[in-house]
């Protein structure tokens, strides 16, 4: 066997392991080393490993063919997902796993010239010097707009953890068309747009993109504070979907990991596992119990509105104080800290809006939090946050993230176990109240390995239509063909329409695949050719096509229709700054041209009916060939022009 990972010790495969491919020998090895900083601080599971839970499925591959996408047919539903530190989004074909486009949002790529062309470049955000003011980033978490509850196919968002920006993808044209850095926050994960209004029962669209923040920093941090975290604080921030603006900061106790939102559009909940305010990790596990905070929205609001916020730094952004201090009555209360066991992961809510969901992470339960007791806490009328939880059931190891199917059952990541569990809401519900008999867990399903998200098709909305699971592997180990050190991951699809859960296939994924939304296909509408008048700087025809100059400001003007450019020469001078702008005028589906010179870095695309700019210096005297980079023609290679370059 070629494919066979000679480095890993047999010796270290554990006697319960299978040994076949559907395990192969990845629990002796990375299991043990990627489970040993969390298996600290775990309390004991009754349920993993007891057969009467539901044991695990093999893990074989069900009828995949029944699945199989024939060449030419289409697939029934959109993966949009995250890419991790590679910064972009990605679209996948679902159940085909085909990869179908990949937008660069907060890295650069110079297929399309993102980070190279001028209108790409005021998105992306410049420094005075016109350069990038970032050129990497970090997305996480990718979601839709919605509309009565479900997507409405106008917007995605994506997070930036690392620089903390928030970006728009219109779905349209499947493009990045707005970014917003948010002031004062580190750490932005969790993000969540609103499903309604909380007020306004008429607008029952996406108005608001809410965003957490896991590292708590200095504020305001210009200096100041630099070692003493007690002074510290986190930031939780209201982006308007339409203008992209930051609207309004709450000051909370606390850090904030994922955010999801309730279908009344009255509550954002995000949950938390540094309650602690710890710096290092033996601060962070110190508590049993962590939270998940919710933020009531209308009061927040009307907060800011009766002119009960502050400012921070050079922000202008209004902030109002959440912390538990602030706030001593529930019936007034901004927040409301549900307390969780134990560092809890992922907030989800299910298709019915009636729960919350979150797993512990380090507690092998799921916290069931059900919306109508948080409400009734902010009425005042429940005195303990607590007794918000309506169910705790032990599913397993590690749980990290929840998807629904709209039929009363949640499917939740182990990453510990490296398993999809199964489990029943009422049973579990049933079970807490003191039904001795109730059985949350339904099912397991072995996975490959060690899934972080986990979404279900529709899942996020009040459509969850139960057809698929996709699990996000963060280990694919020995799954794949072997290519180097850096591995492919996994993602796994499995079939969740029957009472048992079936492996369909494999997919790769480029790291890191994150987290991800699966919509139904009909749901979404795309433009396949663009609007030449969309573009305010077109060059609306080639005989428009010219050079001017101003000073040493020069100016190109030029079409693009197969198989050639309307100017065969650019001639401008040593030193001059050169703004080429061109228009595609070919209307063909498809038939996008590239713009390349030789030797200036200069590299982007022009779809149909587009135009797109770059500006740079002419700093080297010399002819240089342009010529169009995206196979168009039977003629592409003699789609040229020159750049001359006079000294
Ligand atoms: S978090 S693996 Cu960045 Cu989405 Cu849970
Ligand atoms: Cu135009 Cu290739
Ligand atoms: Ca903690």
């Amino acid at each position: 066997m070629t494919t066979d990972n000679k480095n890993t010790d047999d010796k270290n495969v554990p006697e319960s392991a299978p040994t076949d491919e559907t395990r192969r020998k990845f629990l002796g090895a990375t299991a043990l080393l990627a489970g040993g900083g969390m298996a600290m601080g775990l309390v004991g599971c009754k349920n993993s490993g007891d057969s009467a839970s539901g044991s695990a499925s093999s893990g074989q591959s069900a009828a995949h063919g029944k699945f199989e996408v024939a060449p030419g047919k289409l697939d029934d539903y959109y993966i949009f997902s995250s890419a991790g530190h590679n910064g972009e989004v990605r679209i996948y074909g679902c159940p085909s796993g085909r990869t179908l486009k990949r937008i660069p949002v907060f890295n650069l790529d110079p297929m399309v010239g993102w980070g190279i062309t001028n209108e790409s470049k005021k998105i992306i955000g410049t420094k005075p010097d016109g350069s990038l003011k970032y050129t990497t980033g970090d997305t996480h978490h990718v979601h839709g707009s919605y509309t009565d509850g479900t997507y409405d196919s106008k917007y995605l968002w994506v997070n930036d953890k690392l620089n903390n920006r928030l970006a728009r993808i219109r779905m349209d044209r499947m493009e990045c068309d707005a970014i917003t850095e948010i002031p004062n926050v580190q750490g932005f994960h969790g993000m969540f747009p609103d499903k309604r209004d909380p007020v306004d029962p008429a607008i029952n669209h996406t108005t608001r993109v809410f965003c957490g923040a896991e590292f708590h920093t200095p504020q305001v941090n210009d200096g100041r504070d630099l070692r003493n975290p007690e002074k510290w604080f986190c930031l939780f921030t209201c982006i308007d979907a339409e203008s992209m603006e930051v609207r309004w900061q709450v000051k909370v106790d606390g850090n904030m990991d994922l955010c999801a939102t309730s279908y009344d559009g009255k509550l954002a909940a995000i949950n938390q596992y540094n309650t602690e305010n710890g710096s290092v990790l033996g601060e962070m596990m110190s508590a049993e119990h962590d939270a998940v905070l919710f933020i009531n929205i209308a009061r927040v609001e009307a907060a800011i509105k009766a002119g009960k916020s502050f400012t921070s730094g050079s922000s202008k952004v209004p902030v109002v104080d959440g912390t538990k201090k602030a706030n001593p009555d529930p019936k007034t209360s901004l927040t409301c800290y549900v307390p969780i066991p134990k560092n809890p992961h992922g907030v989800n809510v299910s298709p019915d809006g009636k729960y919350f969901v979150a797993s512990g992470k380090l507690s092998p339960t799921a916290s069931v939090v059900e919306t109508e007791l948080v409400h009734k806490w902010f009425a005042g009328e429940i005195k303990d946050a607590r007794e918000c939880v309506v169910a705790e059931p032990e599913i397993g190891l590690g749980p990290l993230h929840t998807g629904f199917d709209g039929k009363g059952n949640a499917y939740t990541t182990l990453f510990l176990d490296s398993q999809i569990v199964k489990w029943n809401v009422a049973a579990a519900i049933a079970q807490f109240k003191g039904d001795k008999t109730a059985q949350p867990v339904v099912d397991r399903i072995d996975v490959h390995y060690q899934p972080g998200h986990g979404y279900t098709s529709m899942g996020e909305t009040k459509e969850a239509d139960g057809k698929y699971f996709n699990s996000g592997n963060k280990f694919s180990k020995d799954r794949f063909l072997p290519v180097g050190p850096l591995h492919s991951e996994a993602e796994q699809l499995i079939d969740i329409t029957g009472n048992k859960m079936q492996l369909i296939h494999d997919h790769t994924a480029y790291p890191e695949p994150h987290d991800a939304i699966i919509v139904r296909a009909d749901v979404v509408k795309t433009r396949q050719v663009s609007d030449m008048n969309d573009f305010p700087n077109a060059v609306k025809s080639s005989g428009d096509s010219r050079i001017e100059r101003n000073g040493k400001k020069v100016n190109v003007y030029l079409t693009s229709e197969a198989p050639a450019f309307s100017l065969d020469e650019i001639a401008v001078k040593l030193g001059d700054e050169v703004t080429i702008t061109l228009t595609n005028h070919d209307k063909v589906e498809d038939l996008t041209h590239g713009f390349g010179i030789e030797r200036y870095n200069i590299n982007f695309i022009v779809n149909p009916q587009e135009t797109h700019s770059v500006t740079f210096k002419a700093d080297k005297p010399g002819m240089f060939w342009i010529y169009c980079t995206h196979f168009c023609h039977a003629l592409h290679l003699e789609m040229r022009s020159r750049f001359i370059v006079e000294a």
